[in-house]
């Protein structure tokens, strides 16, 4: 039995025990002046919490995961299920236990003062000791936690701080989010000194109207106040008036003791400039504490935006607009520290957030680091501040647990507490995935009553009823709801509360499809207002591959565009050494580990564009300002006129003063020629000077408008020269190492795999068909070949006509599929070039990838790329590359030689250096070993790529369905 106090609690196995000398969370920002304990810590990983410790120290930096710092605690992936079999409250006998030592110089020039302890965030119980002595417990892992220590050092003097953080504890059990089990210390710890009479807490409250009210939570280390303390406080140089009605109906109210310690401070802001995402207007309040001679006992300072957030109908409002929530779930992560990310890594997330059009972060599924919302607050986001609270695997069990009701309270509150400040948050959520139960309500009633400023969200509590007024959520936000129903919804006369999906569009992998379907849906129809895409990150950790250890920190700079450096991959579930373990689904973000955008980003930068061409008359462009409070004058515009054939002409644009919601006709820059075939106007936006999040000419987005179709291609046959086939029919081509085959099946996505698909086209055998050549005939200058592709599932029928033409080869093809193929992945052509062609130049969709369902953020246009950029890196090889729309391309090798291929009509096309199946065959990107040809995949029919790995496939009108089929192209020697 151990003699220490805080370990003979055993707190790791005590839901009932949130904490012990824990101070209370505040809103009070101490960074300045504290000294920093961040660096090297002496560190020893014990086997349980209540192991001897030995003799030999290594070291640990903090803030840090172990799991990713050389020890044999692994990092673990598992989604939904705990790695654990035990139930709640219970935890495993093998607990690694990290303890963390350090000597610290306490300054003497503290003495006399309040010196506390502030431990940014330990996983998952955090034991303090000062001295061998107890100093503290404290649970909640994505919260920071104060101690008072002034009792336990002596300023001037060399103290001994130990934290000791157990990994596994009855709070493991309500911290069951999906993302990678760590242990650690992961933010950065601080100590720091205030006068005893101290600012305990300010809570700041500012209106759109101007109206400013600042609470001041004052107390004396020594118990009771002492006499005539008060408190100043000035707004941007402005000074605030203290509220004298409020101290006299506390004077006047009996209850009141001398103890109390509050005040209030004033001022209404003329002509206020209010914050709202798109302009974050922000201002700076200094409160002081005086004591009674009027010098400053304590200080503390805010940044301050002055907007209202209310629900009225079924609108969120924010100062009276209902803005459309493009948002985006997120969690604390970097591919080398785990969950411990500094302010730049912070500030790089939201600016290109920023760049893709986003406005809206839910902080999935805990309170972030702080500094995510002050730079929220800064760059302009709205934030749905989530408690740390998800339950997952033992939901039903815990939500109506007693032994739990505190923890729940606690982390709620203690979440609104710190961010109550931020004008950037505007909604609470109590958390993620734990069922419903009476805990919710508590926490909820905590929130509503502490802050009624701010709407409560919980999709648990949703779930019962998106219009029951008596469930803990003022909004309706589901996850994952099917579009028709969330339209049924809106449009069934029953809707009560806005209806914002707290996940939407599932990005993993070759993703989210139906984005503009649904963005067509929500911007049109009154009562959908958005939702937050699940999510930001593929949380790919840095691993070698010889020895299977994670990076670490070593691993800076060994990763870009995507991609990790030879000999290092992105790891993902199994990748270190565990059986059980939930694979790739841990990959499903919309950037790559390091943060390089997937090409959804490009799509939601179009879809969430602030200016758009609403329309095109002979008058001119109509343009129109889809923003909520910003003019256009903070952008620029120029013209791109791209002739299908012909030049592409630019010209600067004029954009006109509209405000949000007006529209104004500009007319067009040029005279449209009488040749040059298919012609498309692109709007190409940047911004006009530097935004705080993009320098001045940074692209915002890409409007486009359609001015010609393009004219039927007349084909002239040459029937004097021969088209040579071999014996099976298959075409016999200078350039191609494979002849074009029909091709029925693309390397499943992730969606194609959990969404079932995948498995069906495996039973149906479309990955390894038969071919069975049917008649071969041969004309003057022309050959049919029929066959058959004999799959498990049916047998699909091919004629493909090669005429000689006058530019080359004319290919005519038909494909019939039966009824029992009723859903494909593709039906058209792939074939194989020579090594060598290295350039793809092609006139469609682009520059970035793009699918049927995932097509409106690549604009048309003549678009050229290197043959190995074309391919986008996702982590679980498969389907990529793909553009839509293309309507002819060449594919050339450095001395301009190579092919060219023009298509009876846009069509989706590949071309990379893997096939198919190759991709299907690994795991990693690092396995897959280019071809040194190119493989040409040319589409009539691509199946859209949805969001089936969690949530709805794609729609009916993307599917590939059975029946004929029929395409054409022609290919020339350049
Ligand atoms: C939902 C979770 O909230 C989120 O954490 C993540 O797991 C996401 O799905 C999928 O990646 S829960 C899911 C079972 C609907």
């Amino acid at each position: 039995m151990t003699s220490d106090p805080l370990l003979a609690l055993r707190p790791w196995h005590a839901p009932e025990v949130t904490s012990w000398r824990r101070l209370p969370m505040n809103a009070v920002d101490r960074r300045a002046g504290a000294v920093r304990l961040d660096g090297d810590w002496r560190f020893q990983l014990l086997p349980a919490p209540d192991a001897p410790l030995g003799e030999v120290w290594s070291s640990s930096y903090v803030p840090g995961v172990w799991t990713l710092q050389d020890t044999d605690d692994l990092p673990r992936y598992l989604n939904v299920r705990m790695p654990f079999a035990e139930f709640p409250p219970d935890v495993p006998a093998d607990n690694p236990t990290g303890v963390y030592e350090r000597d610290v110089e306490v300054p003497a020039a503290w003495a006399g003062r309040r010196i506390v302890l502030q431990v940014g965030a330990a996983e998952s119980v955090l034991l303090v000791h000062v001295d061998g002595r107890p100093a503290g417990i404290s649970k909640d892992s994505h919260l920071a936690a104060e101690f008072d220590l002034t009792e336990l050092v002596r300023p001037g003097e060399r103290t001994v701080l130990r934290l000791t953080v157990v990994k596994w504890s009855d709070a493991s059990h309500i911290e069951d989010q999906d993302q990678w089990w760590h242990g650690g210390i992961t933010r950065p710890v601080l100590l720091y000194a205030t006068d005893p009479l101290h600012l305990a807490d300010v809570t700041v409250r500012a209106r759109r109207d101007g109206d400013l009210r600042v609470d001041c939570r004052v107390r004396d280390a020594a118990g009771a106040l002492p006499g005539g303390w008060y408190v100043s406080g000035e707004l941007d140089g402005h000074p605030l008036t203290q509220d004298a009605e409020f101290d006299r109906a506390n004077a006047e109210d009996e209850r009141v003791s001398a103890f109390l310690g509050e005040a209030r401070l004033r001022t209404t802001v003329p002509d206020v400039r209010t914050w709202n995402a798109e302009t974050p207007e922000l201002y700076g309040l200094t409160v002081r504490l005086h004591r009674a001679d009027g010098t400053v006992a304590d200080t503390s300072r805010h940044r301050v935006g002055f907007r209202d957030v209310e629900i009225s109908g079924r609108d969120l409002l924010v100062n009276g607009e209902r803005v459309f929530i493009r948002g985006v779930n997120r969690h604390d992560f970097h591919p080398l520290t785990g969950r411990t990310v500094s302010h730049a890594v912070l500030r790089a997330d939201l600016v290109l957030l920023k760049r893709f059009g986003f406005n809206a972060i839910r902080t999935a599924h805990y309170p972030n680091d702080p500094a995510l919302y002050d730079l929220a607050d800064e760059l302009g986001f709205y934030v749905v501040d989530e408690a740390d609270i998800e339950s997952h695997d033992h939901a039903h069990e815990i939500a109506d647990d007693p032994r739990y009701l505190a923890a729940f309270v606690d982390r709620a509150a203690r979440m609104v507490l710190r961010d109550k400040n931020h004008p950037c948050v505007i909604v609470w959520s109590l958390g993620n995935e734990s069922d419903y139960g009476a805990h919710h309500d508590a926490a909820a009633g905590w929130v509503r009553r502490h802050d009624p400023t701010r709407p409560v969200q919980y999709e648990g509590a949703a779930r019962l009823g998106w219009a029951d007024p008596d469930v803990a959520s003022d909004i309706a936000c589901p996850m994952y709801a099917p579009l028709q129903e969330c339209l049924a919804h809106a449009m069934s006369g029953t809707q009560t509360k806005p209806l914002i999906q707290c996940e939407y569009s599932h990005a993993m992998g070759n993703s989210n499809g139906t984005l503009a379907d649904h963005w067509a849906a929500i911007e049109a129809t009154p009562g959908l207002q958005g939702g937050f895409i699940w999510e930001f990150w593929d949380h790919g950790i840095l691993q070698r591959v010889n020895d299977g250890r994670p990076a670490g920190r070593g691993g800076a700079g060994l990763y870009g565009n995507g991609v990790a450096a030879p000999g290092y991959r992105w790891a993902y579930g199994g990748d270190f050494g565990e059986t059980d373990h939930d694979g790739a689904f841990i990959a499903d973000g919309v950037v790559f580990p390091d943060r390089t955008p997937k090409p959804v980003l490009y799509e939601h930068r179009e879809l969430a564009a602030p200016v758009r061409i609403a329309s095109f008359r002979h008058e001119g462009v109509v343009l129109s300002n889809h923003q909520h409070f910003r003019g256009l004058d903070w952008l620029a515009g120029e013209w791109e006129l791209s002739l299908a054939d012909g030049p592409t002409l630019t010209a600067l644009a004029e954009l006109p003063d509209l405000r949000p919601g007006e529209t104004a006709a500009v007319p067009l820059p040029f005279t449209l020629p009488e040749d040059g075939g298919e012609a498309w106007l692109t709007l190409r936006v940047t911004t006009a000077g530097d935004e705080p999040w993009a320098p001045r000419g940074t692209v915002v987005c890409l409007p486009q408008v359609r001015l010609r179709a393009a004219s039927p291609v007349v084909r002239t046959p040459a029937a004097n020269r021969p088209v040579d086939v071999d014996e099976d029919g298959l075409l016999v081509h200078p350039l191609l190492t494979a002849a074009p085959a029909l091709s029925l099946w693309r390397a499943p996505t992730d969606n194609d795999e959990l969404g079932g698909m995948a498995g069906r086209w495996r039973d149906w055998g479309l990955d390894r068909p038969t071919r069975k050549v049917v008649s071969v005939r041969r004309d003057p200058g022309r050959v049919t070949v029929v066959a058959d592709l004999l799959c498990a599932g049916g047998t699909v029928r091919h004629e493909q006509v090669v005429t000689a033409v006058e530019e080359g080869l004319l290919v005519e093809e038909c494909a019939e599929l039966p009824e029992t193929l009723y859903d494909v992945a593709r039906v058209g052509s792939v074939f194989e070039t020579v090594p060598g062609l290295t350039l793809w130049e092609w006139f469609g969709q682009g520059p970035w990838e793009s699918y049927p369902d995932r097509a409106a953020g690549a604009p048309v246009g003549h678009h050229a790329l290197p043959v190995d950029e074309l391919f986008t890196p996702y982590l679980r090889p498969q389907e990529s590359g793909g553009r839509h729309g293309v309507r002819r391309f060449t594919l050339s090798a450095p001395d301009a030689t190579g092919l060219a291929v023009r298509l009876d009509r846009p069509r989706q096309v590949s071309v990379t250096r893997h096939r198919a199946a190759d991709l299907a065959a690994v795991t990693h990107h690092d396995e897959l070993v280019p071809r040194p040809g190119c493989v040409v995949h040319i589409d009539a029919a691509h199946r859209g790529l949805g969001t089936a790995s969690c949530g709805p496939d794609t729609f009916a009108s993307y599917l590939v369905p059975a029946g004929v089929h029929r395409w054409s192209w022609t290919l020339r020697v350049l």
